[in-house]
């Protein structure tokens, strides 16, 4: 038992982009139950309360030491009323019944199995849920209609569940710096998200690319694309074009979360390491699909025997992100693509908060510079945008 006076609180600033950030974190056990909670608000549409329990776990997350006793966490930020009631629970009794009761309940399980699928959100998955469907099995048979997406996303359900490994985010990194090169000598690419964070696993892997010359991008990711699809190495893809300019969020309006840059959602086919060799040799040579395509995708496999055949085959699938931007707006695109989410979200709310700027991936607006400028678009708010940001830049990382 500690007494009150040996208690020492912790201290954390407000803001979760102003906290150091490190992948050890001496407070698994309550910041995955608040992450747990998070994300059945996510996907049950209530993304305050998720985002609530986001800020409280990175609080958590952020401090040097275990947990012990509660009255360790009075003054800290982000820890609203539910979020301490699930941590006492916890410090009490090594568990919390409201983390239990979610876990073990059929709405919450069916939402996370049906969400795994590429291609469905929350929003489907209550819907088929409404409709009785609760699993792979029942999606199959219900005969509901899946587009492009859902249907790669269902047939690579199994692989794409399974964590990216850093090899296999540097496989994929050698595949796209080739056609990269290829189709445009000089661009350069970045891989961002939680691999550039030191993470040693994800669920996907995202790239950036760009070429140091302005205007040079442009037309570049059909290529890339192209490139890779023609070689087998694509088993989906959807490719979204710059929409940047004619957005409802551009430049002097409120940066929403989805950025506008072309953008590329695929599945690639990646060689597992004993074939890797020998499928790049005949893809460089011949330029051809590669052997095995289609075997074990029936779309009627379990997922167990999904991941028989995987281990059979020699390529599994897994989600790449490729997003191509102008050099101009290189920094702001690197900077959103490294992430966290929430990490982004809260710098975001910083610079507005407490700076009177507007932060997205494509730019950094002073807002009451914005306001003056009327006529002006884009050219004259690049301008401020990349002065201020590297300011910001200066200041704050
Ligand atoms: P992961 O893949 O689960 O291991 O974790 P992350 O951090 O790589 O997350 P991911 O892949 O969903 O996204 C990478 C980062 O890129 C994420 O931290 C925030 C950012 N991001 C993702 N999607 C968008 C988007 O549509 N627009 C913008 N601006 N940023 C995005
Ligand atoms: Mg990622």
């Amino acid at each position: 038992v500690v007494s009150d006076s040996e208690v020492i609180p912790f201290s954390v600033p407000g803001y979760a982009c102003q906290r150091r950030t490190t992948l050890e974190n001496h407070n698994s056990v309550l910041t995955d139950a608040l992450s747990l909670l998070a994300e059945n608000a996510e996907l049950s549409d209530e993304d305050g309360r998720g985002v609530a329990f986001r800020r409280a776990a990175a609080v958590l997350k952020a401090l040097p030491s275990a947990v012990t006793h509660v009255s360790q966490l009075t003054g800290l930020p982000c820890l609203g009323e539910h979020s301490l009631r699930v941590i006492k629970d916890i410090l009490k009794n090594g568990t919390s019944s409201e983390v239990e009761s979610t876990k073990a309940s059929e709405r919450f399980k069916a939402l996370k199995v049906l969400t795994g699928i590429f291609g469905v959100g929350a929003k489907t998955a209550d819907r088929w849920i409404r409709e009785g469907i609760h699993n792979l099995q029942q999606l199959r048979s219900s005969g509901q209609t899946l587009n492009r997406a859902q249907q790669a996303g269902l047939e690579h359900y199994a692989d794409i569940r399974q964590p990216v490994s850093t090899a296999e985010a540097e496989a994929i990194r050698g595949l796209v710096e080739r056609a990269v090169a290829s189709v445009l000598p000089g661009a350069q690419i970045v891989l961002t998200g939680g691999f550039r964070r030191g993470k040693l696993t994800g669920h996907d892997v995202d790239f950036l690319i760009t070429h140091p010359e302005e205007g040079r991008e442009v037309g570049l990711m059909p290529k890339l694309v192209s490139w890779l699809d023609s070689r087998g190495l694509l088993l989906y893809q959807k490719t979204s074009r710059n929409s940047y300019l004619e957005s409802q969020d551009g430049p002097g309006r409120p940066p929403s979360n989805i950025d506008r840059f072309e953008r590329c959602l695929s599945i690639f086919k990646l060689s597992t390491p004993e074939a890797a060799k020998t499928d790049l040799q005949d893809a460089a040579e011949n330029g051809v699909q590669s052997e095995e395509d289609g075997e074990s995708q029936s779309g009627e496999l379990g997922q167990h025997l999904q991941r028989k055949a995987a281990s059979e085959r020699r390529w599994r699938a897994v989600r790449v992100d490729l997003v191509v931007s102008p050099v101009s707006q290189f920094a702001f695109a690197l900077l959103g693509w490294t992430g966290s989410k929430l990490f982004e979200r809260e710098l975001r709310r910083w610079a507005g908060h407490e700076r009177g700027m507007s932060l997205s991936s494509h730019a950094l607006y002073d807002n009451k510079q914005v306001k003056r400028c009327t006529e002006c678009r884009l050219t004259r708010l690049d301008k401020l945008a990349y002065l201020t940001t590297i300011t910001f830049l200066k200041a704050n990382l």
